[in-house]
């Protein structure tokens, strides 16, 4: 079922959001859903790159995988932990791709975090008054494509400037970063998955991840 998932969306086929539905109802795992939809996303890139799909593949691609997280993250939403931290999250300036960190986000939830979620194309200023205002442990930015690996750096930059960098812990995601771009940007911690995303970032507070 899930691989069939996975061809319809990757095939653009409209049935898709239906059969991810049905999945669900007939008492499959949201997360399983998840991955399979992340996977179809994968695929749907490898296409772009080699020119056999286009930009208006990438938008109906996004439009499916929404239509079906609007139903599947409230399922993942369910038996949140108390409060264990706080965090401000945005997708970083040039970016405008909000999926992975809408999930991202409500797994940080579903674990204890508050989170303060600036959107996407986020400038350097606006994570730094965000961190002045509501004063987070973390820091989480997302990022998918490669322009948005220098507004990352200069946010840590601009958050150093401002004498913020020492208050807060920062960890990015998303699918353009790895160790190398952590270390070229000066976050703490790094991660392409978002469930193993949230247990850094409980570590990077001090507790079990
Ligand atoms: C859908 C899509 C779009 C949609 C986005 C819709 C939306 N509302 O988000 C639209 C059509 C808008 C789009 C536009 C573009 N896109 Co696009 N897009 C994609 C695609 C196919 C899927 C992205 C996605 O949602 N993936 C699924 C999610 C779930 O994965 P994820 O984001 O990695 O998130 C997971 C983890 O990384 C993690 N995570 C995410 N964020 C965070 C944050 C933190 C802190 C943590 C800890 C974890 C975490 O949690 C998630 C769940 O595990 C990717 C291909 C791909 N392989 O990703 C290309 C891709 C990202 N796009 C690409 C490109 C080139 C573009 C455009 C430049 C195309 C163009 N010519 O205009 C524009 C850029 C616009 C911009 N300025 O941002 C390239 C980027 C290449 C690069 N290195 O720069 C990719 C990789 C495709 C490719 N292979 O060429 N895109």
């Amino acid at each position: 079922m899930l691989e069939e998932i996975l061809n319809s969306i990757v095939e653009m086929d409209e049935e898709a959001v239906e059969k991810a539905r049905k999945y669900l109802d007939e008492g499959g795992e949201p997360q399983k859903l998840l991955e399979a939809c992340r996977d179809a996303m994968g695929e749907i890139g490898a296409r772009f790159e080699k020119g056999e799909y286009f930009l208006s593949e990438l938008i109906l691609g996004g439009e499916i995988f929404r239509q079906i997280m609007d139903f599947t993250l409230p399922k993942l939403k369910s038996g949140a932990a108390k409060k264990i931290g706080k965090m401000v999250l945005g997708t970083v300036k040039e970016d405008v791709h909000n999926i992975g960190k809408d999930i991202f986000k409500v797994f940080a939830e579903a674990s204890g975090f508050e989170v303060v979620d600036l959107g996407v194309d986020t400038p350097e200023e606006k994570f730094v008054e965000a961190v002045k205002e509501h004063k987070p442990d973390i820091v989480g930015m997302s990022c998918l494509i490669t322009a948005g690996v220098t507004s990352m750096k200069k946010t840590v930059d601009k958050l150093k400037e401002a004498g913020l960098r020492d208050s807060v812990k920062i960890i990015i995601g998303g699918g353009r970063v790895d160790e190398t771009v952590k270390e070229f940007t000066g976050a703490d911690a790094w991660s392409d998955d978002a469930a193993k995303g949230v247990r850094l970032c409980k570590q990077l507070i001090g507790l079990e991840g």
